[in-house]
């Protein structure tokens, strides 16, 4: 039997050419990394993954970011290269985050090999390398190998000379998306639409920077967060949806375009076929005199409120135990599984308080998790911030989310959520229990009630792994009132087994909850009922809103073995496409 999966994701890969004749092509492929080989198949819907190709990570020599000005030409803009044998796969990952996880623990598992000592980190691309224009595809690397970290960790120049920043492969520019007032003395200012020098993004939440106005003779390093920067070029397209208003004022109605792109000796851009655009700002400059092609020209850009500066992990980067003198207290506005839930300010940001009453958590567990999980950040998980650990009852500082609960908002809206929308909800859980998965994080508790809705109401989710510390036993044992039966997989009521596969478990039952409006499932059975309904194959009925392909995941998501369910990164993808048709 093959081990674990240590990763699994979409990439695309290039083809890695092993002949002269050879075609050169981008396929996407799902990769899975395990203690001995990385695989990678290919995926077509309800069929099973046909592989195509297998490294055994005992011959794997370099694992490094491809740093490259050239365009990219498939969807994903995020390359990396894995050097093996006498070959180069260059692999392109959707975002710089989960490049670097796969890039680092690949280096993790390939550092007793025989590495190189120098690589190329630029593309072979024409007949020559880019970086050192040598001609042999098999020619010596042209900088040091670090199989440790990676490329960025190497000192800058001291003094930056902006005009030339793409002539030192190692060096990367971003532009800020967002502004950022510093908190921490660590932390820099960023300033909307400048650009930045990277330093060191081995730390996938907070990298160190140096901006354009710092000394010059001394590279000035400070601490910044990557998600509020992006690539400079070509940094546009990794927005390709472009939410615009094109109907008259009597009808106003918003059009979501997709820029497509489209490859022949360089990368053109349009909206329309017959119109195509070197770069997006002529695209949309173009059409927003022209129709050519659209129903109307483009009118109004729309904001969707999306755009906003996302949360940090962590008010700063080197701070997650807060003084509380700090914090405001306002309204109470719940109360949780610990106790009463306030609205609070930290300063001038806010937060939702959770006050742990006494006895309800084990907080010294707790204590040496909080770091860990503060940690954990993504635009679809409500961010821990900070706590409060040195008093009681102890604080722990959330993200504040206006609009509650899922499952009461699904309730308070019933017959005003568009079907696009139900879909956008499933989606935005999905993707941020994927990125849970990615960390090997079990959630063990989703459900509509452990997810929450943002002002603009994005769906996020909460309460990731917090049962672990939870003292009350008709709650954690599941034979206790409290137990989620109804949301747990048939391996967790009976053998308390928890992995992200039971955790897909439950979120079948989640997109159930959101198709029929926030409903509780099998209503009118009590847990024991479930329990035994479950061992004889019973299972949740399709919701009217559902569509076929929706309760067809549903289904997936509940077969009996946990390996027979597909993992959160399939079913996202499976969702994106529903979402794009
Ligand atoms: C194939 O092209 C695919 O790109 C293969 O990738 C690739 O194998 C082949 O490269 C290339 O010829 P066609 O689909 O047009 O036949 P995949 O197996 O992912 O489909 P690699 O080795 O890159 O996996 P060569 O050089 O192996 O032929």
């Amino acid at each position: 039997m093959s081990s674990q999966v240590i990763l699994e994701q979409f990439f695309i890969k290039k083809s890695q050419q092993k002949r002269r004749t050879s075609p050169c092509n981008y396929k996407e492929r799902y990769f899975i990394l395990r203690a001995e080989d990385l695989s990678y198949f290919e995926y077509r819907h309800g069929k099973k993954l046909n592989l195509k190709g297998c490294i055994e990570l005992s011959h794997i020599k370099c694992v490094e970011i491809v740093r490259s000005e050239m365009a990219i030409p498939c969807k994903y803009k995020y390359p990396f290269q894995i050097v093996h044998d006498n070959y180069y796969l260059y692999v392109f990952a959707p975002d710089n985050d989960c490049r670097l996880r796969w890039v680092k623990t690949l280096k993790d598992r390939t550092r007793s090999n025989t590495l190189v000592h120098m690589y190329h980190p630029n593309f072979w691309a024409d007949g020559k390398w880019r970086c050192c224009q040598q001609n042999e595809k098999m020619a010596r690397g042209c900088i040091e190998y670090d199989p440790d970290g990676n490329a960025s960790k190497k000192p800058l120049p001291p003094t930056p000379d902006f005009k030339r920043r793409f002539s030192d492969p190692c060096e990367t520019v971003l532009v800020a998306l967002h502004s950022f007032i510093p908190i921490g003395e660590q932390d820099l200012a960023l300033h909307k639409y400048e650009e930045y020098i990277v330093i060191d993004s081995s730390d996938v939440n907070w990298w160190t920077v140096q901006d354009k106005n710092g000394p010059q003779n001394e590279p000035k390093k400070r601490t910044l967060l990557w998600q509020l920067l992006q690539f400079s070029a070509p940094w546009f397209t990794d927005c390709p949806w472009l939410p615009y208003s094109s109907n008259g004022e009597n009808n106003p109605r918003v059009k979501h375009y997709q820029i497509r792109e489209k490859f022949t000796d360089e990368v053109k851009f349009y909206l329309a076929e017959k119109y195509l655009f070197s770069t997006i700002p002529e695209l949309i400059n173009y059409h927003q005199h022209n129709a050519a092609g659209l129903i109307t020209r483009l009118r109004h850009p729309v904001s969707t409120g999306r755009d906003s500066a996302p949360v940090t992990a962590g008010f700063s980067s080197d701070m997650w135990e807060v003084d509380p003198r700090e914090l405001t207290l306002a309204d109470e506005v719940g109360s949780g599984q610990f106790g009463v839930v306030m609205l609070g300010y930290w300063r001038q940001v806010k937060v939702a308080v959770k006050m742990v009453r006494e006895g309800a958590m084990s907080e010294d567990e707790f204590r040496e998790e909080a770091q860990v999980m503060t940690r954990l950040s993504h635009p679809k998980l409500v961010q821990l911030y900070g706590v409060c650990t040195q008093q009681s009852p102890m604080y722990l500082l959330f993200e504040f989310m206006e609009n509650g609960c899922l499952s009461d908002f699904l309730r308070g809206h019933r017959g005003c959520v568009s079907p696009d929308a139900l879909l956008g909800m499933c989606l935005d859980v999905c993707e941020g229990m994927a990125y849970l998965e990615s960390t090997n994080f079990i959630h063990r508790d989703l459900a509509a009630r452990n997810c929450l809705v943002s002002e603009n109401q994005v769906v996020k989710v909460c309460d990731f792994g917090m049962t672990r510390f939870v003292l009350d036993d008709q709650y954690t044992s599941s034979l206790g009132s409290k137990f989620p039966v109804k949301w747990s997989a048939p391996e967790v009521i009976h053998y308390s087994k928890f992995s992200s596969k039971s955790d897909v478990w439950s979120f079948g039952v989640l997109m159930w909850e959101v198709y029929n409006e926030g409903r509780i499932p099998y209503e009118n059975r009590s847990n024991g009922e479930v329990v035994e309904g479950l061992k004889l194959g019973l299972r949740l009925l399709k919701p009217r809103l559902a569509p076929e392909l929706v309760f067809q995941l549903m289904e997936w998501s509940w077969k009996e073995k946990p390996e027979d369910r597909p993992s959160f990164t399939l079913l996202y993808h499976e969702l994106a496409i529903l979402a794009e048709h």
